[in-house]
């Protein structure tokens, strides 16, 4: 009642002129207004049919009439003309004059309600009535659409029909529809009665039903609801929040006739149909007993993807990028991106041999890059299917990375050349979280790929699991409505209302650059995969499916019941299709090798030799000139814009950066700077990712600066670097690792020309993003030949912050090195370095110098390939006075050190040393301040080892063969059953043929990474050091 009190209250005070000028302008200070408006003292009208959920009806036809006063039906004309002027109440209302005759011809036969001597309530109270009524199927008749191919299950999971719908559908006979109907009425929820189905009423303008007619029987009002939301379609999108938008969706499905095709556009889907249907016809046959996930009882997929495309074509996108589970994968490489026959055919001959390094992958996984024509609109398209790992939706955020860096990089910065397609299976969308973490990258600025089409295959089954156990929300797409995407279910066996969804989904995307969802409502008609058998668990449902007449062979029937195609052409149709498969069959037992290399989804053009080799195998030096240096140390110290307010505390920042550049030394914040600035002025764009990466979840970046006095007024001053330097991207990050690592190895997956970072919050934190890791990044070269030059700075140290925030567990990225423990490589070979970098899987590294931190990153990109880059960075080095390196060892000329050996007076008499210390990272520093404290400086040497993998067997030999008289011991902060030790102790073992024992000084096994008390924290320092310096501590072993 508050509502709508509040409505009538704001009528008052304005003048119909004034405010259609006040509104029609600018609609969303409409509500501002108002709320000053409720202000004035004016009694509130107390119409008596001002009620309950009447009040939206009536706000929102005030609204229509203040935009356009003729929009509404003459009574509220009047009505609203009468309240603004100030009637008292309960006289506003007028009887409206009778409409115009023969508008519709039913409307002969029709009582006219309006031209009666009004009962003023009855009347407002059934204009209110079907007003509700038209709502609630725009908002609910989704539920009683028929959306079942089977017919046996409810799409939404329940089989109740909505209160408030009046559905005469297949799901309710005659006599229920009756009693509904009687429900509803006699005192119930709509207060009409059965002798108003031939009453005429107005249409609000918030609905397209009338098509030309503004007023209509409310038989025909129901007919024509029920036409658009209840037969083959189910249209969700009432819960999104913009007017035009839903207006826009209201139009498409509810306008009388608007889904029409010509019978060049049947045929055309009943080609593609056939080629679908048969494409899984010809491998059953062919392989009866091989996995293949087939489409059987979805192959309205490939049409439907051909629609979203040949329309995303018309409409200007010439690239699209796919990502797809299992499913139906082969079909569309065949019929979508129409990789040859014949090299799919081959990958089912087990005799196959590979033609690339690597582990390879099963053919259902693979990726594929595609240029060519698009028939229908005969524009050029690119298309590209990510590969992708078993891992369902994993695939998600590497698709939108790479979609976001080709739209990047082609300078499409709405997204009108670009734009991904993503596919789901129907469990995999409700159940894996990082669906909803990849929705919320959607809308983000830094990571919008400005709509998404999503296509949900299905088929009401998630492998043996019945949907009602596997999810809560009664439709499987529920996730996406948490991005106001509208969301099209649709029944696969109607074709054409599938190509119309599909339509209408690529046209919103094109119109309002926002994600859209369809969701094919189909079956599987095998097992899980074609050995499995599904009536163990489903056999009722099977039966069904036993029963079901394929799709192709309905909508067959239904073009020649048409006279759209005869008999014999649709079988030839076939036959054509039929020996197109045939024919590559036969070709493809010529295959004998697999290239993998066929299946890149990402080609690097230009990059490497035309036989896809590195175009060297060196490196050049990572030093830069001392002017570069002081040039970007100079940026990074100042404020490159006029007229720009700082924070105080910022300015003594940028301020002491001053005085480091003088001194000719970075820290660890200008060592990046240095570092990404140098590769901006070569062109090489850099993106850096992550939460909180401006500023720096330990404030030692400051990337972007905030004016303190005007909102939003930012400036990243390294942009301001170099005339045409490469772009610099920094950007905040949704509080998703899952989502944005995989954005991120997506994004650098476009182009070898870019460094791309994704920085941990802690370390730690790259757990939930374990499947990124573990399926992409580790094994990606190997498993699908694709290299990737990711950087993940991974914040590590034991700070005695307890045991989160401590571990970025350096020994999982270690476990999963491919380097070979207990094989020495042949260190005598030209550019070894390079050959080890090369043939591994990733770079792990641990810098205790800001400086070798820049040389790495520079090197990740100076190198002639690419390969994954995990840092272990520190946090309280960051700050540490010592962690400071000067220009000298950054000038042209230097480079990455794998491993920094001792250089003080240990090394000058190598000889006269008792131990020599390995260690990595921070505690560097730790066992020097201890080394010094004890006096031990000529007795125990510490090297570094920076580049834990691949191991550098090769320096580390040089070292131990110096000191001959030295016994080894790796020393670590980390516990012993964490940390680097079971890594290196056998490649340490290797190196010296395992000549001497390696001694460990460090931290006791443990289930947490750290204590969580301080002083335990300290203790446990202390023992480990006490080992580390305690010349007799391993006598006892020996
Ligand atoms: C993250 C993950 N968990 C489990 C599996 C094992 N698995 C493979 S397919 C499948 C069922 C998928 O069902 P749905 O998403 O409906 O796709 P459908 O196979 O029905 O097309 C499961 C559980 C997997 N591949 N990935
Ligand atoms: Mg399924």
């Amino acid at each position: 009642m508050f509502h709508l009190r509040t409505c009538a209250a704001k009528l008052r005070p304005l003048t119909a002129s004034q405010t259609v000028k006040t509104f029609s302008q600018n609609r969303p200070a409409a509500a501002r207004t108002l709320g000053q408006i409720r202000c004035f003292t004016a009694p509130v009208a107390a119409e008596p049919f001002l009620s309950g959920t009447s009040s939206n009806y009536v706000e929102e036809m005030y609204y229509a009439w203040l935009e356009n006063p003729k929009s509404v039906h003459k009574s509220w004309d009047i009505f609203f003309r009468n309240t603004n002027a100030g009637a008292p109440p309960g006289t506003a209302y007028q009887s409206p004059l009778p409409l115009s005759p023969g508008s519709l011809s039913a409307m002969a036969r029709a009582q006219p309600l309006v031209d009666t001597q009004p009962n003023v309530d009855k009347l407002v109270e059934d204009h209110l009535a079907v007003q509700s009524l038209i709502r609630a199927y725009q908002i609910r008749g989704h539920h009683v659409a028929q959306l079942d191919p089977l017919g046996i299950l409810d799409a939404d999971l329940d089989s109740s029909v909505p209160a408030d719908i009046i559905s005469s559908t297949d799901k309710l006979d005659l006599a229920v529809f009756k009693e509904r109907l009687r429900m509803l009425t006699v005192g119930g929820f709509y207060g009409l009665d059965e002798s108003d189905l031939d009453k005429v009423f107005h249409l609000p303008t918030t609905t397209f039903i009338g098509g030309q007619e503004s007023a209509l029987p409310l038989r025909e009002i129901i007919r024509r609801l029920e036409m658009a939301y209840c037969q083959h379609i189910g249209v969700e999108f009432m819960f999104i929040n913009d007017l035009e938008q839903c207006q826009w969706i209201r139009q498409k499905f509810e306008t009388p006739g608007i889904m029409q095709f010509t019978n060049e556009e049947k045929r055309t889907l009943l080609a593609r149909l056939v080629r679908s249907t048969r494409f899984e016809d010809f491998l059953q046959r062919k392989w009866s007993s091989e996995k293949r996930f087939g489409l059987e009882g979805c192959e309205v997929l490939i049409p439907a993807l051909k629609t979203i495309i040949d329309k995303s074509s018309e409409n200007g996108v010439d690239y699209v990028i796919m990502g797809m589970p299992h499913r139906g994968r082969l079909n569309v490489l065949a019929n979508v991106i129409r990789k040859e026959l014949e090299q799919i055919f081959c990958q089912f001959d087990s005799k196959l041999e590979a033609a690339d390094e690597g582990s390879g992958d099963v053919k259902y996984h693979l990726g594929m890059y595609h240029r060519r024509i698009n028939r229908v609109t005969d524009r050029n398209i690119t298309l590209s299917l990510v590969a992708n790992p078993s891992h369902l939706e994993a695939a998600d955020p590497v698709v939108m990375g790479k979609t976001k860096a080709e739209q990047f990089y082609c300078g499409d910065t709405e997204g009108k050349k670009v734009m991904s397609i993503l596919l789901h299976g129907d469990a995999a969308f409700a159940g894996q979280g990082i669906v909803y973490e990849t929705f919320h990258l959607s809308d983000l600025p830094s990571y919008t790929t400005h709509g998404t089409v999503h296509v949900v295959v299905n088929n009401q089954i998630g492998f043996t699991t019945d949907p009602r156990m596997a999810r809560s929300s009664p439709y499987p797409t529920d996730v996406a409505r948490v991005v106001n995407a509208p969301i099209f279910h649709v029944n696969s066996d109607d074709p054409e209302a599938v190509m119309y969804v599909c339509k209408v989904a690529a046209e919103w995307r094109s119109t309002f650059h926002k994600d859209v969802v369809v969701d094919l409502v189909c079956y599987r008609r095998n097992g899980h995969n074609e050995m499995d058998e599904p009536m163990f668990t489903q056999p009722l449902m099977y039966k069904q499916i036993r029963k079901q007449k394929p799709v192709l062979q309905k909508y067959a029937e239904l073009l020649v019941s048409q006279g759209v195609v005869d008999q014999p052409e649709y079988e030839e149709e076939i036959s054509k299709y039929d020996r197109i498969c045939e024919e590559a069959f036969a070709r493809s037992k010529d295959e004998k090798i697999l290239h993998i290399k066929h299946w890149l989804d990402s080609p690097w053009p230009g990059f490497f030799t035309l036989d896809g080799q590195p175009r060297s195998m060196t490196c050049p030096s990572t030093g830069l000139t001392e002017d570069i240096l002081t040039h970007i140390g100079n940026v990074a110290s100042s404020v490159p814009v006029e007229n720009f307010t700082i924070h105080g505390g910022l300015s003594r920042i940028l301020k002491t950066r001053g005085e480091l550049v003088k001194n000719r030394t970075v820290d660890w914040a200008l060592a990046e700077y240095m570092a990404f600035g140098s590769l901006l002025k070569e062109g090489i764009h850099i993106r850096l990712s992550g939460q909180d990466v401006e500023r720096g979840t330990f404030s030692h970046r400051h990337h972007v600066l905030h004016d303190q006095n005007v909102d939003k007024k930012t400036c990243i001053p390294m942009n301001h670097l170099w005339p045409n330097q490469a772009p610099y991207t920094v950007c905040n990050s949704s509080l998703s690792e899952y989502g944005v690592l995989g954005f991120e190895l997506g994004f650098a997956m476009a182009s070898p020309n870019a460094l791309v970072l994704w920085e941990a919050q802690f370390g730690d934190f790259h757990n939930t993003a374990q499947c990124i890791i573990d399926q992409f990044i580790c094994p990606g070269q190997a498993k699908w030949v694709r290299q990737n030059g990711i950087v993940l700075l991974l914040p590590h140290g034991m700070e005695g912050m307890g045991p989160e925030h401590s571990s970025a567990r350096p020994e999982r990225f270690l476990q999963m090195c491919n380097d070979d423990p207990d094989v020495l490589p042949n260190l005598e070979e030209a550019n070894f370095d390079i050959n080890q970098l090369y043939d591994c899987n990733w770079v792990v590294v641990n810098c205790s110098t800001p400086g070798n931190f820049f040389h790495v990153l520079r090197r990740q990109i100076l190198l002639p390939f690419r390969k994954p880059l995990i840092i272990f960075t520190p946090k309280s080095l960051l700050r540490h006075p010592e962690a400071r390196t000067s220009f000298d060892e950054m000038l042209s000329g230097t480079h990455f050190q794998r491993v920094i050996p001792e250089d003080g007076l240990a090394a000058k008499n190598p000889e006269n040393v008792k131990r020599l210390l390995f260690c990595t990272g921070k505690v560097y520093y730790d066992l020097t301040r201890e080394r010094k404290a004890r006096g031990m400086e000529e007795q125990v040497a510490i090297t570094r080892i920076e580049q834990l993998s691949p191991f550098p067997f090769d320096l580390l030999l040089r070292e131990v063969q110096k000191y001959p008289n030295a016994e080894l011991a790796w020393c670590q902060e980390e516990h012993k059953n964490q940390g680097y030790y079971d890594y290196v102790k056998p490649r340490l073992r290797t190196t010296i043929s395992r000549a001497k024992p390696v001694w460990y000084a460090g931290r006791d096994p443990a289930a947490a990474p750290a204590t969580g008390n301080k002083k335990t924290h300290l203790t446990e320092l202390q023992r480990l050091l006490d080992t580390a310096f305690d010349l007799d501590a391993f006598k006892n072993f020996s």
